[in-house]
């Protein structure tokens, strides 16, 4: 099945194939996994191998405009600078636009603001289509539901499908071959005195992407093959956590989830590791924190930065640890 597959699918009871106006906009936040997505069943679709599980972060994300053009092709620009039509970005971009295009010779500029720094690791590509694709809802007035839009934004990149809702979200791996199963849902729960803080360890863009990575991990770690239960594990535990407000259970479980992500691309081959010497160091400060009676933890995606976990009562002690960390709200 193909991307246009779907897309058609979600889109045929739709009366009319042009937009409704000359300009949207729409923001959507960058969402950091508490349990990951690693590895996928579909790489068209991008159909995860297991389910995952996310926090919003609400001030970091992306604000993608889209006004009809009259021109030749479309033009991206991000924060005020235009991006060549050849980048890795922009291909990404395009391509994903050639699926909603009414006429081809239909273009778009998009400027695209975002709070992120590209592909560092701090989930610029989930804010990035998930914005774009709720800002094409508005363009085109689809009146599509969250539901929907997840499925289309997963289309772009796995880790949109959790970013169209602040706070904790859950990302379905789904069963079906055609992944109208695989969505994402909010989570009805709070947790005002949840802290997190990035903490840059590097904002350079990553030398392998998480896509390749991810493929790579699939292809050739013996461990991977343990994934799905350590997912499957973590994610229960984390479940409980955030019913039970128990912060031990929470980081605890998000924590050794990242690890073992990370276990797996270190034993993929040819090895993957996004760990720097910085990030290593800040891990042992944490473990050392912890024997010292503060609670807090971390986790890592597909980059060197880590973001750590802790209380709103831990909140000076992990600063002062920590100078160069920047504290994320989580809630309202
Ligand atoms: C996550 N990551 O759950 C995991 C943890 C990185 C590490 O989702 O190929 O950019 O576009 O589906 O979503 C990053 O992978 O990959 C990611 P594609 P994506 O947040």
């Amino acid at each position: 099945m193909k991307k246009s597959d779907i897309v058609n699918l979600l889109l045929q009871e739709k009366e009319s194939s042009l937009p409704s106006r000359e300009k949207s906009m729409a923001f959507a936040p960058s969402n950091i996994a508490l349990c990951k997505y690693w590895g996928k069943r579909d790489s068209e679709l991008n159909l995860p191998m297991t389910s995952s599980l996310s926090v919003a972060l609400p001030d970091k994300g992306a604000m993608t405009t889209l006004i009809v053009q009259d021109a030749s092709s479309d033009t991206i620009t991000v924060n005020n600078q235009q991006i060549s039509e050849d980048s890795k970005f922009a291909k990404r971009t395009i391509e994903y636009l050639d699926l909603f295009r009414p006429q081809k010779n239909w273009h778009l500029n998009i400027e695209i603001k975002s709070d992120v720094p590209i592909a560092a690791g701090l989930a610029s590509s989930a804010c990035g289509f998930a914005s774009l694709v709720s800002a094409l809802n508005e363009l085109f007035d689809w009146k599509l539901t969250h539901r929907q839009l997840s499925i289309l934004a997963r289309l772009g990149s796995g880790s949109a499908a959790r970013s169209l809702w602040n706070g904790f979200v859950e990302w379905h791996a789904g069963m079906q071959p055609d992944g109208m199963d695989s969505f994402a849902e909010p989570l009805d729960v709070e947790w005002q005195s949840l802290c997190m803080g990035l903490l840059l360890v590097s904002e350079a863009e990553k030398p392998v992407s998480s896509r390749e990575a991810m493929q790579c991990t699939v292809d050739s770690s013996i461990f991977y093959s343990l994934w799905p239960k350590k997912v499957n594990q973590d994610l229960a535990l984390i479940k409980q956590a955030l019913k039970t407000h128990n912060f031990s259970l929470l980081g605890g479980a998000a924590e050794s989830n990242a690890l073992a992500m990370h276990a797996t691309m270190m034993s993929a081959w040819p090895p993957i590791c996004y760990y720097l010497p910085e990030t290593i160091a800040a891990m042992q400060k944490v473990w050392q924190m912890r024997k010292n009676g503060v609670e807090v933890y971390f986790t890592q995606d597909a980059g060197p930065n880590l973001k750590l976990i802790f209380l709103s009562d831990h909140k000076a002690i992990v600063k002062e640890q920590f100078p160069e960390m920047e504290t994320v709200r989580l809630f309202d």
